[in-house]
């Protein structure tokens, strides 16, 4: 577990976040190590896990149950896992490690090990919620200048049409969406079709984690396209949603589908749908970054995802070179073994606040 420090807080919907305790796992066999990212935070706002949660079922029902096993792909970690319901961002940790530890012991990288074809992927960013319209305003410019290609907005009832009119003011004609991380009801409907004025991208989650009923009624009636976030935690729900009409993209984050298993069929599901995806971000360190760019060479990930260069969290990542934004508004996909970055050992050790060990024979 590490603790780091935001260089500037980020606020969303359900609130504000200036630091992340990290949990990490790092898996070693014959010597070489995986290592995966947890993205759960101190409280359940973003979906029910929290750092808490994701260190009991690990510690007391994921790792004594893997340890008895012989598993040869990470198939085999998400099947040997599927008993247990939920937790997926604990999983995911799991499997992130495993993916790592396999694609490392191979001397290939994830992106290969994936079929990603990409060795750049477009990125946007996404901003939180500001104390007024101008510091936005001024925070969407000066990212637009860094080459970020898309830029998201963070919305809620109060904080929406007059901030999204004002951005698209001075940002007339680039990419922009907007995300309510689940803050509005069907009975906004009226209010958000106001949105459809802005020529957005997308909306982002607006009704509620677990709803795909009332968002297939929203998305008749919205011309600007839903994309579902929170509520699609496994390839299941995303098939549901696009039959249902209640969305017409996914962004598909790791840590809430459970790993690459989910992940990849989330892909594909999308892929036959027609429906692009994109990769979402949850304030990741350099490990869960890395990851979210080999995810993310894969062909149907056709919008800019929420992969930001390190600095625009972290003052010093935990990897020895940390991911930069080019002029063109892409990052590079690491090349080498595994997730193809080096963990910063030293830094590391320096932000650790707790550390648990399971080994196995
Ligand atoms: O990693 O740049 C990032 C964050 C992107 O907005 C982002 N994530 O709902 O998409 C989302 C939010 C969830 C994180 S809120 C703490
Ligand atoms: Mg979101």
């Amino acid at each position: 577990m590490i603790r780091l420090t935001l260089v500037r807080p980020f606020e969303t919907s359900f609130g504000r976040t200036d630091a992340r305790l990290v949990p990490l796992v790092r898996m070693e066999a014959d010597g070489i190590a995986g290592w995966g990212e947890i993205v759960a935070d101190h409280e359940p706002l973003f979906s029910a896990e929290t750092i808490q949660t994701a260190r009991h079922v690990l510690a007391d029902c994921f790792v004594p149950d893997l340890l008895g096993r012989t598993l040869s792909s990470v198939a085999d970690v998400a099947a040997a896992l599927r008993r247990f319901k939920g937790h997926q961002m604990a999983k995911a940790g799991l499997e992130l490690a495993f993916m790592d530890l396999a694609a490392r012991s191979r001397g290939v990288s994830i992106r290969e090990a994936i079929g990603g074809t990409r060795d750049r992927v477009p990125v946007g960013v996404s901003l939180g919620i500001e104390r007024d319209i101008p510091s936005l305003v001024e925070q969407v410019l000066a990212h637009v200048a860094q080459g970020y290609q898309r830029i998201k907005l963070k919305i809620k009832p109060g904080w929406d049409l007059d901030v999204v009119g004002a951005v698209r003011e001075a940002y007339p004609t680039g990419l922009l969406s907007v995300d309510a991380n689940t803050a509005y009801t069907l009975a906004d409907a009226d209010h958000l079709r106001r949105l459809d004025a802005y020529d957005l991208l997308m909306i982002e989650q607006p009704l509620a984690h677990d709803d795909l009923v009332d968002h297939q009624a929203l998305q008749r009636v919205l011309r600007t396209p839903i994309c579902l976030d929170e509520s699609i935690v496994h390839a299941r729900a995303a098939a549901h949603a696009l039959a249902l009409g209640s969305c017409r993209l996914i962004n598909i984050k790791i840590g809430r589908v459970g790993g690459y298993t989910e992940a990849l069929g989330i892909h594909d599901v999308c892929q036959a749908h027609g429906a692009p995806v994109w990769c979402g971000g949850m304030l990741e360190c350099g490990i869960g970054r890395a990851h979210n760019l080999a995810l993310a060479s894969l062909p149907n990930f056709s919008l800019p995802g929420d992969i930001s260069a390190s600095k625009r969290y972290w003052a010093r990542d935990v990897i020895t070179k940390p991911f930069e934004v080019a002029a063109d508004g892409t990052v590079g996909v690491p090349d080498g073994p595994g997730i193809g970055v080096e963990i910063d050992e030293d830094f590391l050790d320096a932000i650790t606040v707790d550390r648990q060990v399971f080994t196995g024979r």
